[in-house]
């Protein structure tokens, strides 16, 4: 079967400038607090940096995630039923995908990605495993509505959004996601979904600065691309990483610290900052097992079971779309 002619839903201006990327850029840089989409994050070198995170030994929900879905995926194939078109949100290297797969008879495999290139590598690699699976890669924001295939009309969907991405949305944006997928999915949908647990602050707080500084590089990463891709001169050497918990909204925070007072250009406009002030580039929410059931059930999903490790640090949840009826 292998991979299909992947499917671009993104707009390049004609100097091949990403236009929402600039948009989000400038608008954020404009902000009072300075801010930048994660989404962002994710050019190549983006991706391949988030590899290495997840090799980290203080980076513990990968490692986690993906022993809670060697033991349980069958019982989620049982649960689901075969020859689904397994749709994955944020796919990136795809790697916890053959977990899911070699236990189900899946019709078609649909992964969607904003980090086209990778997206496309991991795609091949995939196809090479499963050879019987149609793979029909998606390039394009899962935050906007993602037409399926035509080739994939026929099937029931399972979606699959593991890695806890669930949690770099802040709640209102995550409930509309959630939402959003119940009507790309459709009737009689599943979706089998990865929630990080609230924990000690200080492993927290390690998981988002390494020792290796991996974490760093990735975060600086964003201002090197803004450089390259949208006519930056910023001045990358200084600023630093910090990772910081926000006890309020139940969330590690990324920021990018200027720490010196600088000014810089970004597509011919120009930005100022202090020494001190930053550029908030990431939330990563945490949950209680009850929150992420409660945003599921806001999203249009009925949990049906759900699995955690004996270190209570990472939670994944098989859930059916709901049925639309009235109600009390
Ligand atoms: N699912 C993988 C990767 C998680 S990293 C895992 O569990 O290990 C998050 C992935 O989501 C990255 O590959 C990134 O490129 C992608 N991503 C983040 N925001 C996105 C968005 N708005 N639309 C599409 N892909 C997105
Ligand atoms: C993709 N996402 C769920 C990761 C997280 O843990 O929030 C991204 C990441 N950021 C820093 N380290 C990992």
């Amino acid at each position: 079967m292998g991979v299909h002619a992947d499917i671009k839903l993104v707009d390049h201006d004609d100097d091949g400038v990403d236009l929402a990327f600039r948009s989000d850029v400038l608008s954020g840089l404009a902000q009072q607090q300075k801010a930048v989409p994660a989404r962002w994050f994710y050019d190549l070198a983006g991706s391949e940096l988030f590899e290495r995170i997840t090799d980290l030994p203080e980076y513990y929900p990968t490692r986690t995630e993906t022993a809670l879905l060697d033991a349980h995926c069958r019982e989620v194939a049982t649960l689901v039923g075969s020859g689904r078109a397994v749709v994955e949100f944020g796919s990136g290297s795809s790697v916890k995908t053959p977990l899911l797969l070699r236990e189900m008879d899946a019709g078609a495999y649909v992964p969607i990605d904003i980090s086209g290139d990778f997206l496309r590598q991991s795609s091949e690699k995939l196809a090479e495993k499963f050879p019987a699976v149609p793979v029909i890669p998606i390039e394009g924001d899962f935050m906007k509505p993602v037409s399926l295939p035509a080739s994939v009309a026929g099937l029931e969907r399972l979606g699959f959004f593991p890695g806890s991405t669930i949690g770099n949305m802040v709640p209102h944006t995550a409930i509309d996601l959630l939402r959003s997928m119940r009507e790309t999915l459709g009737d009689r949908s599943h979706l089998l979904i990865g929630f990080d647990r609230a924990k000690d602050v200080r492993r927290l707080i390690a998981a988002y600065d390494d020792a290796e500084g991996v974490t760093a590089r990735f975060n600086l990463n964003l201002l090197a691309r803004i450089n390259r891709e949208l006519g930056g001169d910023i001045p990358i050497e200084r600023f630093r990483h910090v990772a910081r918990w926000n006890e309020d909204w139940s969330r590690i925070e990324m920021h990018l610290e200027a720490t010196d007072t600088i000014a810089f250009e970004v597509s011919g406009r120009r930005f100022a900052m202090d020494q001190g002030e930053t550029i908030h580039t990431e939330n990563s929410h945490k949950y209680t097992p009850n929150q992420a059931r409660l945003m599921l059930q806001a999203g249009g999903w009925s949990p049906a079971a759900q699995w955690t490790d004996s270190g209570d640090d990472f939670l994944i949840i098989l859930a059916r779309a709901t049925e639309h009826r009235s109600a009390p």
